[in-house]
């Protein structure tokens, strides 16, 4: 089934100069960009998108970790594409993820771990609202 999940390239990457290899990985296997955003989140924004984890110890930490810089945020395309992006980008933990993922090539840490993907379909319609729905639904963003 062709479906739709959310990418965000994390500041971490953005900061390294990443985000160009981000993309060609993205693009060299099979994914369809289908929106592209460039943008600094809000301290608001990003509370309200990780809202789930607030009640977990590094909440305050990825909150200031996904402010402090731009943020990259695409929707992309493909079958299957929610479980594909995940295994594309490796386990949460850059030390564990698999050769060749994206975290294990660009990530140094359980935080600053280069990029974020959608965990369900529920979550990708979800995160794909928060920042693509027409502007009088969105929740996000101060861009
Ligand atoms: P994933 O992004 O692989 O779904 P989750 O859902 O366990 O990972 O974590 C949500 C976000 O919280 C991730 N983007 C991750 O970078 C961050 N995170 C997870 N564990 C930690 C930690 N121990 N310290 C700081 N940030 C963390």
């Amino acid at each position: 089934m062709i479906e739709h999940t959310l990418a965000i390239i994390k500041p971490d990457a953005m900061a390294a100069g990443h985000a160009k290899d981000i993309i060609s990985h993205i693009k060299k296997h099979g994914f369809t960009i289908v929106e592209q955003e460039t943008m600094h989140l809000s301290k608001r924004d990003a509370q309200a998108f990780y809202a789930e984890h607030k009640d977990r110890g590094f909440f305050g930490e990825l909150v200031e970790f996904m402010i402090s810089g731009p943020v990259t945020v695409m929707v992309l395309e493909k079958e299957n594409a929610i479980a594909d992006w995940r295994k594309l980008m490796g386990a949460t933990n850059p030390a564990e993820a698999e050769e060749g993922t994206i975290r294990k090539l660009f990530g140094a840490s359980k935080g600053e771990n280069a990029t974020h993907g959608s965990d369900s379909a529920a979550a990708a319609e979800r995160e794909i609202d928060f920042f693509f729905a027409e502007p009088e639904e969105q929740s996000c963003c101060s861009h």
